[in-house]
């Protein structure tokens, strides 16, 4: 299987609003570097659906900001959307609705690695393009190319994150979202795997269904049986959101240390309040630029790149303006 790194994708230079499940009209389009054309000259204009894993969320925002910037550029439409819930019973009547309109190509970033297999099998036989960006299968077989953070090595980041804020010592949580989801998986196997060489007690995986009041509550109870807690690792935005709750209502906000994951504002106004240290930030702008990229590819017979990691940064209160973190904060309107 072919695999690259992620470079980092032009300015972005259309302007959009993201409006729940769809993106308005923006900026330029025109003769791509693929031959697909937005006027004139006889070429296909190729129809795009991205389907997120939750509406609202700016992760998928940003994603969908790069996905628009890609698809003016080669000349493609694109339409956005995504369920109410990060959940496979939500996200299945999404892509069945979409596969009755036959888009060219999906970008899809499945709620469930196994649960969304079958709707995409379907799919994908009807000659549908399948890009799946952000999570995947477990069986991907059926996708044209994978579009994905490393979710493994931005864990480890946030491992190596709690050891400098807090020293090598004493215990670590890992608040989770639900078995199932590749990323948050991924970022826990990393956490995991960087904790065990600090030094770090381990205290293992507790889930949340996504559900913040949940991971606040988790936070809580552990506090209460682990007064040695030293460092929290939230693996995505609800997550965190409800951990800096637990934290704070506990009166260690700060005193342990809150690494997360995202840059949803919500993420960024932990680290501005002292609640959070640090986040994990992805380059959700480069998978969606990327991954209608590599549709068009498929779509107009040129060599697709498989599987594409991107890469993530660390957002800490010291860093926040500079441009190189700047630039991939998430937000649901683009510029
Ligand atoms: O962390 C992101 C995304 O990568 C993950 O798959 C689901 O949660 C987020 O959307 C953040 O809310």
């Amino acid at each position: 299987m072919q695999q690259r790194r992620s470079a980092r994708i032009p300015a972005v230079v259309a302007v959009l609003a993201l409006a729940g499940v769809g993106v308005a009209g923006c900026g330029s389009s025109g003769k791509s570097d693929t031959g697909a054309s937005s006027s004139g000259g006889g070429a296909k204009k190729y129809d795009i659906t991205l389907i997120t894993g939750v509406k609202g969320d700016a992760f998928y925002g940003s994603l969908a900001c790069g996905a628009k910037q890609a698809a003016d550029r080669l000349g493609a439409t694109l339409n956005v959307q995504g369920p109410d819930r990060f959940d496979p019973s939500l996200q299945t009547p999404i892509v069945n609705a979409v596969a009755a309109k036959k888009p060219d190509a999906v970008l899809i970033a499945v709620t469930d690695s196994k649960a969304m297999y079958a709707p995409l099998k379907q799919l994908a036989s009807q000659g549908t393009k399948i890009v799946l960006v952000d999570t995947t299968l477990d069986d991907p077989s059926l996708a044209a190319a994978e579009v994905s953070s490393d979710n493994v090595a931005a864990g480890g980041l946030a491992a190596r994150e709690v050891a400098r804020e807090a020293g090598r010592s004493g215990s670590v949580l890992t608040v989770d979202v639900n078995p199932g989801i590749s990323t948050t998986a991924a970022r826990v196997n990393g956490f995991k795997a960087a904790a065990k060489s600090i030094g770090f007690s381990d205290l293992g995986v507790q889930y949340t269904g996504d559900d913040p009041a949940k991971a606040s509550s988790v936070v809580t109870s552990t506090l209460a049986a682990h007064p040695d807690l030293a460092g929290v690792f939230a693996t995505n935005t609800l997550t965190g959101e409800g951990a800096a709750t637990g934290l704070r209502s506990a009166g260690k906000a700060g005193k342990v240390r809150l690494i997360g994951f995202d840059a949803n504002p919500s993420g960024v106004e932990a680290i501005q309040r002292g609640v959070a240290q640090a986040q994990v930030v992805l380059k959700p702008l480069d998978i969606g630029y990327q991954g209608v990229e590599q549709a068009i590819n498929a779509l107009s017979g040129k060599p697709v790149t498989k599987k594409i990691l991107t890469g993530a940064t660390v957002a800490t209160r010291q860093n926040l303006d500079d441009p190189s973190v700047k630039r991939y904060l998430y937000t649901n309107s683009c510029s």
